[in-house]
C-alpha cells in the first residue's frame, strides 16, 4: 500500500468527533438544545467583546470554538484502557494527565485523551475524559469478585475495530475507506445499549454499592456519558438554561468569574433517565431505568504554571473548607461568595499573570517589532520587548481537566450536589501499567508551547541569544 493514500489522524479525529456529536444528538435531545444556546451566546459575546474576538482570532481559536467539545467514558478493566489508548492514537489523541477521583469518593482514576501538538489542537481539540473503575476500592469482597466476573465476559470493541487498529499501527495510518470504516466501528463502542448484561437484582446490588459501579459493570460498553461544548460565557449559559427547560447543577465548578478566565469552569445537568432491559427473571422484573447520560458546558481560560496552579489549588481548598455545599445545593450562593472573596488573591490581569509567571503565554512579534528589527539590533529582556510593543503575548488556553471539578461533576450526576473531601489514594503507576504507556505531563506541554513561540518570535525579531 502506498503511504500517500493514508488519511491524517487529525482528519480521522474530525470525522469521529462529528459522528459522535450526531450520535449524541440523536440519543440525548437536550444536547441539541444546549448546542444552540451555546452557539447563540458565543456569537453575542464575540460581537460585544472585540478584544476577546481579536485574541481568539490571533490564536486561531475562532474556527475551533464551534467544533470544540469533550466527552467522557468510564471503563471497567485494564485491557479496555489499553485498547482505548490504541484506538484514540489512530485519531491523534494521546493520554495527558492523571486524575485521582478517589479524593471525592468516586472509585476511579482517569486521564484525558487529546491532541497534543499545536497544529492538531487548532484543527480540532476533541478530548475524551477516560476513567478506569478501581474495583480494589470496593470493600465488599463478594461484590468485587462478582463485578470482576461480569466484566471478564465483555468485549467492548468490535472485531473490525480491533483489526483496523492493528492495520493503522502496522501501516502507520489508515486509507480513507479504512478510516470511514474505523469511525463507524469505533462509534459502536460509545453507543448507548438499552440491554443490560445482568439481572435487575444484580444491577440493584451493584447500584447500592455505588451507582458508578452499576453504570460501568452492567452494560455492554462504555456509553459516552456527556459531550460538552465550549462556551465563551458560562454564566450567561447557566442563567439561560432554565428558559430552555434545562436545570443545571447548583454551582459552577472551578474558579469564579473573572476578567481573565483561568483554567476551566464547568457546569452540568441531568439529562436522561433511560429504560433498560435486564436479563432473565419474570417479565415484569426485566424492565428498569438507569441515569447514565448528562449534559455539561465549559468555559476555558488560560493555562497556569505550577506556581499559578498551586495558588489555585490553595484558594479552592480554602473555599471548600470554609463552605461545603449540602446535598440540595441550597447554600450554593454562600459558596460562590466565599469563592469570589478568596480568589481576590489571584491577580486578574494578563500582564501581572505573565510577569509573575503564574500563567502560560504564546509570544509573537508585532508589526512594530518587525519594523524596528529592520532598522536596529533589538535587545533587552522579554518584559522590555513586550513593554516596547515589539512582542505580543496571548493566553495559552488550558486544554485539560481539573480533578476537583471532575469529581463534582461525577457527584452531581450520581445524584447529589453534596461536596465530599476524601484523602488521596492515587496510584498513577498502576494506571499507567493498565494503559500500557505513561501519561503526558500537561505542564511540560504548555511550557514547551510557550518556549517554542518565544524562540520563533525572537528569531523573527533578529534576536538569537537567550534573553531572560
Ligand atoms: C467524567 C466527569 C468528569 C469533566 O469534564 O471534568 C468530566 C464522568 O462523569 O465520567 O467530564
Ligand atoms: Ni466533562
Amino acid at each position: 500500500m502506498s503511504t500517500d493514500a493514508l488519511v491524517h489522524p487529525d482528519e480521522i479525529r474530525l470525522m469521529f468527533s462529528s459522528a459522535m456529536s450526531d450520535l449524541y444528538r440523536s440519543e440525548v435531545p437536550q444536547y441539541g438544545t444546549l448546542m444552540e444556546l451555546v452557539s447563540e451566546i458565543n456569537q453575542s459575546k464575540l460581537e460585544a467583546e472585540t478584544e476577546l474576538a481579536d485574541s481568539l482570532a490571533h490564536n486561531s481559536e475562532l474556527e475551533r470554538i464551534d467544533l470544540e467539545r469533550h466527552g467522557a467514558i468510564r471503563l471497567g478493566k485494564p485491557e479496555e484502557l489499553f485498547n482505548m489508548r490504541r484506538l484514540f492514537a489512530v485519531m491523534g489523541m494521546h493520554p495527558v494527565g492523571y486524575y485521582d477521583l478517589s479524593v471525592a469518593g468516586v472509585p476511579v482514576h482517569s486521564t484525558a485523551f487529546r491532541p497534543i501538538d499545536e497544529e492538531a489542537l487548532k484543527r480540532n481539540p476533541f478530548r475524551v475524559f477516560t476513567s478506569l473503575l478501581r474495583l480494589e476500592l470496593i470493600e465488599d469482597e463478594d461484590l468485587r469478585s462478582q463485578a470482576e466476573g461480569i466484566l471478564a465476559q465483555r468485549d467492548i470493541f468490535t472485531a473490525d475495530a480491533i483489526k483496523l487498529i492493528y492495520l493503522a499501527e502496522k501501516n502507520g495510518g489508515l486509507t480513507r475507506t479504512q478510516a470511514e470504516q474505523f469511525v463507524a466501528e469505533a462509534l459502536e463502542t460509545f453507543r448507548w445499549h438499552s440491554d443490560a448484561t445482568v439481572t435487575l437484582e444484580t444491577y440493584q446490588k451493584l447500584h447500592d454499592a455505588h451507582r458508578l459501579i452499576a453504570d460501568v459493570v452492567c452494560f455492554k460498553g462504555p456509553h459516552i456519558n456527556h459531550l460538552t461544548p465550549r462556551t465563551l460565557d458560562i454564566d450567561a449559559v447557566q442563567q439561560n438554561m432554565p428558559k430552555r427547560g434545562i436545570t443545571p447543577k447548583a454551582i459552577v465548578e472551578g474558579p469564579p468569574a473573572r476578567s481573565c478566565p483561568i483554567l476551566l469552569r464547568q457546569t452540568s445537568f441531568k439529562a436522561l433517565e433511560e429504560r433498560v432491559n435486564f436479563i432473565g427473571g419474570r417479565r415484569d422484573e426485566t424492565v428498569g431505568t438507569h441515569t447514565a447520560r448528562f449534559g455539561e458546558i465549559e468555559q476555558r481560560g488560560i493555562a497556569l504554571t505550577a506556581e499559578g496552579r498551586k495558588l489555585y489549588d490553595t484558594l479552592l481548598a480554602a473555599t471548600r473548607h470554609a463552605v461545603q455545599i449540602n446535598a440540595g445545593g441550597s447554600n450554593a450562593r454562600d459558596y460562590e461568595a466565599e469563592l469570589a472573596e478568596r480568589f481576590r488573591a489571584f491577580p486578574d490581569d494578563y500582564e501581572t499573570l505573565r510577569v509573575e509567571k503564574l500563567a502560560f503565554f504564546r509570544y509573537s512579534p508585532t508589526k512594530a517589532g518587525l519594523n524596528a528589527a529592520k532598522k536596529e539590533d533589538l535587545a533587552g529582556s522579554i518584559n522590555a520587548l513586550v513593554d516596547q510593543g515589539y512582542l505580543r503575548a496571548d493566553p495559552i488556553i488550558y486544554e485539560d481537566f481539573l480533578p476537583v471539578s471532575a469529581a463534582g461533576i461525577f457527584q452531581s450526576n450520581l445524584g447529589s450536589d453534596e461536596q465530599k473531601n476524601y484523602s488521596e489514594q492515587s496510584n498513577q503507576k498502576v494506571f499507567e501499567d493498565s494503559l500500557g504507556a505513561p501519561v503526558g505531563d500537561e505542564l511540560d506541554l504548555y511550557a514547551g508551547l510557550e518556549q517554542d513561540s518565544l524562540n520563533t518570535a525572537l528569531e523573527a525579531l533578529g534576536i538569537r541569544k537567550n534573553v531572560a
